[in-house]
């Protein structure tokens, strides 16, 4: 099969490209743990918030798994997968305080189950049914002001200015909230990202952005959208730090994410971070890494994996076996099963659902419309 790319010449006969790849490789990133699980730096967090952050991952990668496999039976739309991607998430969310706010993309599924929503909901938004959220509008999007997570948009890095608008009311009102703006490497490509980012440095938002860097847009590798060593440098030109962080690292996420809680909560303005980590899956349901991406990356990425970097520092601070671990991933398998089951059981939305929630009151030619389409059905 010949390897699609998005320029004409393969990528791994680029030389000019692979060193400078090697070279953004071999620049440093904060890191609390090694690939086998030891200490590289000294932090003292209790086994009880190690293993909730362990469990989280596992049950966020069960669930991804699980809303893959719904999108192949065709029950549902489309899935954005997380994979190899949950350390970054669930370690810098877990900074936040309950009270704080999330401005996610659409792959932050870790972020909600760190974030307690459950799973249940997650499940009916997917299904689109009656009992969907968001009524079956902006597929794959969830959001919900119970847990302080605001709904996206898919066009790439639109929602990071009203991130920085929603923090900037916080901060005019005199509360103490912090907000979390989630992104991937390409939002970085646009200019809104920079427009957002000058301006929360001047203004001093309380703001943290999460930049999860997963090396790719689609099939655009990220040494092909910037010349910068990393992302992080970014921050930079705007006035305040920029932090990498090994993002398969849930240890240094949390540690890196909490000092900039701190800083935006104590007034300080933002702080922009790189977690540095890998797609393992396709973009979304509808994709197919293999045509733009070696599949030997992919496997060395695996070995890399955030949740068994993780398993293996419990188990090296005795706080968790194999038969421990064994029992997590099938009681996870088995909680995601009941809740598919219980989910399908919900009746589908009503067809007319689609006018719904469009403004805040219908316009008379929304209710002609709705009552026309009613009479049609
Ligand atoms: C403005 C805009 N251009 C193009 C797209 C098509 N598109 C959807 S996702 C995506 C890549 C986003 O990559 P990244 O920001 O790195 O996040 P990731 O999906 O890797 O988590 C693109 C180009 C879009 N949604 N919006």
């Amino acid at each position: 099969m010949r390897r699609f790319s998005p320029y004409s010449r393969p990528i791994d006969s680029d030389k000019a490209f692979i060193s400078m790849v090697q070279s953004y490789k071999q620049v440093s990133m904060f890191q609390a743990l090694s690939p086998d699980g030891e200490e590289l730096t000294e932090f003292k967090l209790s086994h009880d918030l190690l293993l909730s952050m362990y469990r989280d991952m596992v049950m966020a990668r069960v669930l991804d798994k699980w809303l893959f496999n719904l999108q192949r039976m065709g029950k549902i739309g489309i899935h954005a997968p997380s994979e190899g991607q949950e350390a970054s998430y669930v370690g810098t969310a877990y900074s936040l305080a309950e009270n704080d706010w999330v401005f996610p993309l659409y792959r932050e599924l870790p972020v909600y189950i760190a974030r307690r929503v459950p799973i249940d909901d997650i499940i009916n938004r997917h299904l689109s049914n009656s009992r969907d959220p968001l009524k079956g509008h902006d597929f794959a999007i969830y959001g919900d002001r119970r847990y302080r997570i605001v709904p996206a948009a898919i066009p790439v890095s639109v929602h990071i200015a009203p991130a920085v608008g929603f923090a900037l009311a916080i901060k005019i009102l005199g509360e103490k909230d912090v907000v979390m703006s989630f992104f991937g490497d390409g939002a970085t490509s646009k200019g809104d990202f920079h427009e957002s980012l000058n301006f929360a440095g001047v203004f001093k938002a309380p703001v943290v952005f999460v930049c999860v860097n997963n090396q790719y847009a689609i099939s655009m590798p990220v040494y092909r959208q910037t010349a910068a060593k990393t992302l992080a440098d970014k921050a930079v030109a705007y006035g305040f730090p920029g932090v990498r962080v090994d993002g398969n690292d849930v240890i240094a996420c949390y540690l890196v994410g909490r000092n900039a809680v701190e800083r935006a909560r104590e007034g300080h303005g933002p702080t922009l971070i790189e977690a540095v980590t890998y797609r393992l899956g396709p973009h979304t349901t509808a994709d197919d890494p293999r045509r733009y991406r070696p599949v030997e990356e992919e496997q060395g990425w695996r070995m890399r994996d955030p949740i068994k970097r993780l398993k293996k520092h419990l188990i090296r601070r005795g706080v968790w076996s194999e038969k421990e671990d064994e029992d997590l991933w099938v009681g996870c398998e088995n909680t995601v099963k009941e809740a598919i089951e219980r989910c399908e059981r919900n009746p589908p939305l009503p067809p007319s659902a689609i006018f719904d929630d469009v403004y805040a009151s219908e316009t008379w030619i929304q209710m002609e419309e709705r009552e026309e389409f009613i009479r049609l059905l």
